[in-house]
């Protein structure tokens, strides 16, 4: 047994003063402060006591959108299960998301099996799987039906990397229609791929190759055209449609205006579009930008963008808060774009800073608490069929709990933090607050600045449908 004591528990209705009774793995009583039972199971000595004191007792927060050890850009993101998820958990992460991978041509029960093989008995914290389908073919759209049985109910579709992991608008729209009937989710990476490879080739002609030509030909407008055809698609097709990593304001607008006309159309965004820009990151001298190369791209800070996203939050026409994780490291990998971004592996690491990031839009007066706790932990649970179980702090939910102390003090660099990377696409950033304890299932795996957990000690989650719709 373990009793939180004296914290703030955080829930998107509210915050209340409340003591944590934990179970075995399960929370079995939230109590008023000083309740009778707090004072009893406090005094004989039956459990442990996590003293939260003036600290906020939010659910472990949940990141919808990993990529470890990704096949990609000829190499792999630098990040394997156990390295990931390790280092989600020092950040307050108890529950990944990641993305098995069905390359075009590939049958998906093999590729989602290798990556079963992959996480299991080297997990730190919980994780489930949504498939990429980079073939949607009549095979692929059968073996979505079992899949949504066997509790992966999300399904990532590309309208970019024309070759590698692109649909085109025949397939996005039959695997639509297979949502449709049997349920799953579309999360759609929209950015018009085929107009961006034709924009990337005129600029590489040009000898125009360093990494700030990586988002100078992804324009803001081929995000939003993307989205804005997904969207009548999934209309079309009459099934709810994700969008994953929006980055612009234009991507954005169409999202909003087809929620306001109630459709099931929703999305993330992650902290790199939140805080990092084109200019100063992506542009930053040398080849150092080569580390801020993801895509979507970063967007101009001269644009509306980064106030639009902080907005979309609050108002939920942004309902979640990922990271995207996909690690590489400067050397040997980023590396391998050094004479042209369009041979830069794509993808920043994160997957340890996210409730940091999102708990300074708290700070800066962007968020509200229980929005933080929304956007990073309940809403993923509900989105992804995982709620009750995950993303609440109640009787009977998984104990996976985050003591965050919002005095502490961190500052984010490579020298410190636990993803295997040898750089920091935030190095330098300076964190009001800090994650003290968390515990995933009742075991204490952060405390007293130290790993206690092992390898292992996450487990495999069969997921539910959606608990989102509108
Ligand atoms: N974007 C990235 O930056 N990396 C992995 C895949 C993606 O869509
Ligand atoms: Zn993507
Ligand atoms: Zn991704």
């Amino acid at each position: 047994m373990k009793l939180i004591k004296g914290g703030s528990v955080i829930s998107p209705q509210g915050i209340q003063e409340l003591d944590v009774l934990v179970g075995e793995e399960k929370i079995e009583a939230l109590l008023a402060p000083d309740s009778e039972l707090a004072k009893t199971t406090a005094e004989n000595g039956n459990a442990e006591i996590i003293d939260a004191s003036d600290k906020y007792v939010v659910p472990g927060g949940i990141d919808v959108h990993t990529h470890m050890e990704l096949p990609f850009g000829g190499t792999f993101a630098s990040d394997t299960f156990e390295t990931g998820t390790r280092a989600a958990a020092w950040g307050g992460t108890t529950t990944i998301i990641d993305f098995a991978v069905q390359r075009t041509g590939e049958n998906v029960r093999e590729s989602l099996d290798s990556w079963f093989t992959k996480a299991e008995g080297n997990c730190a914290i919980d994780y489930g799987f949504h498939v990429i389908l980079g073939g949607v073919d009549e095979q692929a759209l059968k073996e979505m039906d079992i899949l949504v049985d066997e509790g992966i109910t999300s399904f990532k579709l590309f309208m970019a990397y024309p070759g590698v992991f692109y649909s085109d608008d025949g397939q996005i729209l039959r695997a639509m229609q297979q949502a449709s009937s049997n349920g799953a989710l579309i999360m759609m990476h929209a950015e018009n791929g085929i107009a961006i490879d034709v924009i990337a080739e005129q600029a590489a002609a040009r000898g125009q190759t360093d990494p700030i030509y990586h988002g100078i030909t992804r324009p803001p407008k081929l995000e939003g055209e993307a989205t804005y055809r997904a969207i009548q698609l999934a209309l079309v097709a009459g099934a709810p449609v994700y969008f994953v990593h929006l980055s612009a304001s234009e991507a954005l607008a169409n999202v909003a205006e087809a929620r306001s006309q109630g459709h099931n159309v929703f999305a993330e965004t992650c902290p790199q579009y939140l805080y990092l820009n084109l200019e100063e990151h992506l542009g930053a001298k040398g080849f150092a930008g080569a580390g801020y190369v993801c895509s979507p791209p970063l967007r101009t800070k001269e644009e509306t963008h980064h106030g639009d996203l902080w907005r979309g939050l609050r108002t939920n026409d942004l309902s979640i808060v990922s990271t995207d994780h996909c690690p590489f490291c400067m050397k040997e990998q980023k590396e391998l774009g050094l004479e042209d971004f369009r041979d830069i592996p794509n993808g920043i690491g994160g997957v340890e800073h996210r409730m940091d990031l999102i708990y300074q839009g708290v700070v800066a007066g962007e968020l509200s608490l229980e929005r933080w706790v929304e956007t990073c932990s309940t809403t993923p649970a509900r989105m992804f069929g995982l709620y009750g179980q995950k993303g609440v702090i109640a009787p009977g939910a998984d104990a996976d709990i985050v003591v965050y102390d919002p005095k502490g003090k961190t500052k984010i660099s490579v020298d410190t933090h636990h993803m295997n990377m040898d750089y920091s696409a935030w190095e330098g950033f300076e964190i009001n607050g800090a994650v003290e304890t968390v515990l995933s299932r009742g075991k204490t795996l952060i405390a007293d600045k130290k790993y206690h957990g092992a390898k292992g000690d996450g487990k495999y989650l069969k997921r539910g449908l959606t608990q989102y719709l509108r």
